[in-house]
């Protein structure tokens, strides 16, 4: 079967993409902090195309551990945590959406002599500067990882298959979600040719298989949700204290907003958290349904976050009680 494509984005930024690549030697792979499986099988997607083309050249950086539901993917254990003082000449940032999101500054300051690739397709405006591959009507970074091979006339192993189906399926729930689109579903069907399957992906990734211990604390965040009638806003919270008092992993938090995104009653949902490391700190994690027309990107951006349409964070400085009491009342003018 041939690969297809059909990316609103030219040919051309595809291929002149390709040549960046070519002629650099030394290659930084990152994705945004808190890395998700879109993020995470993109980075290892084009990583083991790079080591066919130039072993040794590619450096994969996350200073926060991958989830331990991508750990079956191949080369998932090349990640490091330090960027070692390497004469690097291109970085290559995915599905991170917003710099500040890439917890990079300091090193890109330090480092700004240094090419910089983006693979992305979150909304414009707080990217990197350098070279794009953006595309906001792709379904994940996945899918535009699959684009840039299929442009280019990249053959791939199964391996890598693996990898960009797995991030499809992670941002898109399984195909549920709204931005599943015929090319996405056309690229996933191409995948399959190469022997992956979406069973052996979801058993790692979906959401509902959670151990017992994070099974108690979504019993704890359940007990705790509020339901704000006038906004239609759900929302539950965890304080620093309640991370030893529970035993929170962070990883234990995850799909909770999707889960209370999904009440009937409920617009959209927050998930907010203080995570003991980061004292005097808020974390919200925003969801919403299509046919619930609440966009959550617009309220993260008033606490300085941002996302999609459906899903958000943010990041703020602030008490627990404040950032409800503004939540509520910015999602009264939504
Ligand atoms: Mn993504």
């Amino acid at each position: 079967m041939r690969l297809s494509h059909t990316s609103y984005l030219h040919n051309q930024k595809f291929s002149e993409a390709y040549n960046l690549i070519k002629r650099s030697r030394h290659i930084i792979l990152a994705t945004h902090e808190s890395p998700d499986g879109d993020g995470v099988a993109s980075m290892l997607a084009l990583y083991q195309w790079l080591e066919s083309i130039k072993p040794g050249g590619a450096l994969l950086y996350s200073k926060e551990p991958i989830p331990s539901g991508l750990a079956f993917l191949p080369e998932s254990n090349a990640f490091r945590d330090s960027i070692p003082p390497e004469p690097f000449d291109l970085v290559i940032v995915f599905d991170y959406g917003d710099k500040s999101r890439l917890g990079l500054e300091s090193w890109f300051k330090a480092n700004s002599h240094i090419e910089c690739l983006t693979f992305d397709h979150h909304p414009l405006g707080r990217h990197m500067s350098g070279f794009h591959l953006i595309d906001t009507t792709a379904s994940s970074t996945a899918e535009l990882v699959y684009d840039f091979f299929a442009v280019n006339g990249i053959d791939f192993s199964k391996d890598i298959a693996r990898c960009l189906l797995t991030g499809i399926l992670t941002d898109t729930g399984t195909f549920k979600h709204s931005n599943v689109t015929p090319h996405t579903l056309r690229v996933a069907s191409f995948l399959l040719t190469k022997g992956v399957t979406t069973r052996e992906i979801v058993r790692h990734t979906e959401t509902n298989i959670r151990p017992l211990d994070s099974l108690r604390v979504w019993g704890e965040a359940i007990l705790r949700t509020q339901l704000d009638h006038e906004t239609g806003l759900a929302y539950s919270f965890f304080t620093a204290n309640d991370f030893s008092r529970y035993g929170i992993k962070k990883e234990y938090l995850d799909g909770f907003s999707s889960l209370l995104s999904a009440i009937p009653e409920s617009r959209a949902a927050v998930l907010l958290t203080e995570h003991p490391e980061e004292p005097g700190i808020v974390r919200g994690s925003l969801r919403s349904e299509y046919h619930k027309k609440f966009n959550v990107s617009e309220t993260a951006k008033k606490f300085g976050g941002g996302g999609h349409a459906l899903a958000s964070s943010f990041r703020v400085e602030a008490t627990l009680d404040d950032v409800i009491e503004r939540l509520l009342k910015s999602s009264k003018t939504v």
